[in-house]
């Protein structure tokens, strides 16, 4: 069965693009291009956006369900716990990365998605940077002194993580101030998946591994 990738360089398909080179699956990758015509890919997705994963004939949205299922389709990669405790802690965090760090990034770069007022959109802006910030503090904290958010070993929501890591680079957040962050950014761009997917991407990390060799 065929399995596409649809990603966006710069978008937060970076997550499951990382997760599909560390899995060792068969995979094909689609870059789509939102800012320009977007009809082809609405007859993918119709909801538009990125990610999309399709397996055969089925459509798979959310990054959260498609690293999920691309976990599950690679076994042998371990890149989600098995057991109901620590995948049920892994959920949490990723379900956080969603539904907080993913939507206080738009408002700061598409408040235009919650408002056309002007006015409002500048406020939006300004109020949502330091909420950023103290998330961004608070991914810090929730690394801790542990190697990986997967836990004991590199996973599905170390990928999801990375996607943050580079917003907080390319919105001028001051990044280099999180140590834990910074050098489990270190272990990431060891990783020659990680460096492989960022190829494919655009933004500071992007930039960084395009100067170093393969
Ligand atoms: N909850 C979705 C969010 C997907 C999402 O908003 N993707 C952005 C790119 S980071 C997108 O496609 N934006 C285009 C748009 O909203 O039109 C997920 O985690 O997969």
């Amino acid at each position: 069965m065929t399995i596409t990738l649809y990603h966006h360089r710069g978008a937060c398909s970076l997550a499951p693009l990382v997760a599909l080179g560390e899995s060792g699956l068969d995979y094909r990758l689609s870059v789509v291009n939102l800012a320009g015509d977007r009809a082809e890919y609405l007859r993918v997705n119709p909801a538009g956006k990125v990610p999309a994963l399709t397996i055969g004939d089925e459509l798979l949205t959310e990054n959260l369900a498609i690293l999920y299922r691309i976990a599950a389709m690679a076994p042998a990669a371990r890149l989600f716990p098995d057991d109901a405790v620590e995948a049920s802690r892994q959920l949490s965090l990723m379900a956080w990365f969603g539904s907080t760090l993913h939507i206080l990034r738009r408002q700061i770069r598409m408040p235009l998605r919650f408002t056309a007022d002007k006015e409002a959109q500048a406020k939006l802006v300004a109020d949502g940077r330091p909420k950023m910030w103290d998330a961004l503090q608070d991914l810090e904290r929730r690394l801790g002194d542990r190697e990986w958010f997967g836990g004991a070993r590199f996973g599905v929501a170390d990928a999801y993580a990375l996607v943050f890591y580079d917003w907080g680079l390319a919105d001028g957040f001051a990044m280099a101030e999180l140590p834990a962050l910074t050098r489990w950014k270190g272990r990431m761009l060891e990783r020659p998946a990680v460096r492989a997917a960022l190829r494919e991407n655009a933004g500071p990390l992007h930039a960084e591994v395009a100067e170093q060799p393969a």
